[in-house]
């Protein structure tokens, strides 16, 4: 049978608590454990459920009202049977950062107020499954300094949906609520968080106003069929990938390149000797400079790592895998050449030729393009003289490699004609100091224009 009963706050631990959302209308229905209303103290706010279902009959409370415990919050019709005590207990919905909330009614420790942290598309470190949950078993208090004051014409989102937004470098403001009145939810910033990691921070008609909180400008749209005739093409598979990368590492990682000429008049006479020698093989300019490189990681070990996670600790691989960026016709692919330390020239020239071989023929696995401690990215065989490589991350160094041309190099007497090959060294400035780099970039030169260093 039917049964009329109020539902009440129960005991939140403050008196005189303003009512900040009624949430629910006479008629509305509702089941147990819904929220009826969201109570704001100074410290945090809270919302209240339902102690059992059925339909409102009356709501008693305004949104400013001022609430302690036993204030009626709605009358309820009960289905009869399943009616339970009106005590409801309050849900906190405020910040409480640990990472398992306590069972027993004890305060959750003090929470750490989230620090910003870069953007969602940073990828490192953004792992919405390992952000502690915002909601909390209604025993566990919220903790008492956790309130966040809402701009005027903010979306509603409680404190433990904003503190989990800061956590994972999301501005709140950029995220639709789909929850009541535009209130936004935790799974609303789980889904923010998500499109962003998917669509990286390709700025390039991402559309967004803001991408991963940089407050990018949109993208311009423009009507291009005014001004002529044009034609549209879609982006290749790889293209939409690698572009995503690119912007992101482009937008997240504060690069310096390095500028050096290497002499290298002996080594390619030599590659020339080991080309006549090897006729089947072609010995490409790039496995000296793989070797060198290797030769650069053992010396400098810093541009032999990556960042963690978090940003705080740099990861040194004793291990000598290099990324060769090949050109497709569907677009660019890094494969790794690994333990190139362990190899030969021969050997190197060899699987450089397969594996660019498979790339063009689209025949890489993902095994092949991973795992890579530093890239290479030759533009040699084309032209031009130095450029701006990007940095593959969570590697923290590239090497760009341009066509070698025969200048008047001064020996001391007189200029002599040398092959010289011009090299860019792009960095990550957070984890490499430019006097490191200009070391490493000299180390570089000198290893390429000493034929016999190169092969020790
Ligand atoms: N200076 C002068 N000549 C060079 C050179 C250099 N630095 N590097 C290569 N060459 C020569 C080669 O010796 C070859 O000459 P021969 O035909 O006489 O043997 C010719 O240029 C063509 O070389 P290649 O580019 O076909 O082959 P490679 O082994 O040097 O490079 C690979 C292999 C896979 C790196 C290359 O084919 C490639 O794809 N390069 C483009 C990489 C790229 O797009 N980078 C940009 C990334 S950012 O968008």
């Amino acid at each position: 049978m039917a049964d009329l009963k109020e539902a009440r706050v129960p005991d939140i631990g403050h008196a005189d608590v303003p009512v900040i959302e009624v949430l629910v209308k006479v008629g509305d229905r509702v089941e147990k454990e819904q929220s009826l209303i969201t109570l704001e103290s100074d410290k945090a706010t809270m919302e209240v459920p339902a102690p059992f279902a059925g339909t409102v009959k009356e709501v008693k409370l305004k949104v400013g009202d001022e609430v302690s415990e036993g204030a009626v919050i709605a009358i309820i019709e009960t289905d009869g049977a399943a009616a339970e005590p009106a005590a409801a207990k309050p849900t906190a919905a405020a910040p409480a950062p640990a990472p398992t909330p306590a069972p027993a009614p004890a305060p959750a420790p003090a929470p750490t107020p989230a620090e910003p942290k870069p953007s969602p598309i940073a990828g490192q470190g953004v792992q919405p499954g390992n952000v502690p949950e915002g909601d909390v078993p209604p025993q566990v208090r919220p903790p008492m300094d956790a309130r966040i004051v809402m701009p005027g014409d903010a979306p509603y989102a409680s404190p433990a949906i904003r503190a989990f937004a800061r956590e994972l470098g999301v501005d709140i403001q950029q995220v639709k609520g789909s929850g009541r009145g535009g209130r936004i939810q935790r799974d609303d910033v789980s889904a923010y968080v998500k499109h962003a990691l998917a669509s990286g921070a390709r700025p390039v008609g991402g559309g967004a106003a803001s991408v991963g909180g940089l407050n990018l400008l949109p993208w311009p749209k423009v009507d291009f069929a005014k001004f002529g005739e044009i034609e549209e093409k879609p982006l290749s598979r790889i293209q939409k990938i690698s572009g995503a990368n690119l912007a992101r590492n482009w937008a997240m990682i504060p690069h310096v390149t390095q500028h050096e000429d290497a002499d290298i008049t002996e080594m390619e006479a030599f590659r020339k000797q080991l080309g006549a020698e090897n006729k089947d093989l072609k010995i490409s300019p790039l496995v000296f400079q793989i070797k060198a490189v290797v030769a650069a990681l053992k010396a400098f070990p810093q541009f032999n790592a990556s960042l963690d996670d978090s940003g705080e600790k740099l990861i040194l691989k004793k291990y000598f895998h290099i990324g060769i960026a090949v050109d497709t016709p569907d677009g660019l692919v890094v494969p790794v050449l690994r333990d190139c330390d362990k190899k030969g020239l021969l050997d190197l020239a060899r699987e450089l030729g397969e594996i660019s071989k498979k790339a063009r023929d689209k025949k890489l696995g993902p095994a092949e393009m991973s795992g890579g401690c530093f890239s290479i990215s030759s533009l040699g065989g084309i032209g031009g003289t130095y450029f701006t490589p990007i940095v593959n991350a969570p590697e923290v160094a590239i090497l760009g490699v341009s066509k070698s041309v025969t200048k008047p190099l001064w020996n001391g007497k007189e200029f002599v004609p040398r092959l010289v090959l011009p090299l860019s060294l792009s960095y990550d400035h957070r984890v490499i100091d430019g006097a490191l780099a200009a070391r490493f970039a000299s180390f570089l030169a000198n290893q390429l224009g000493d034929i016999r260093r190169l092969l020790l």
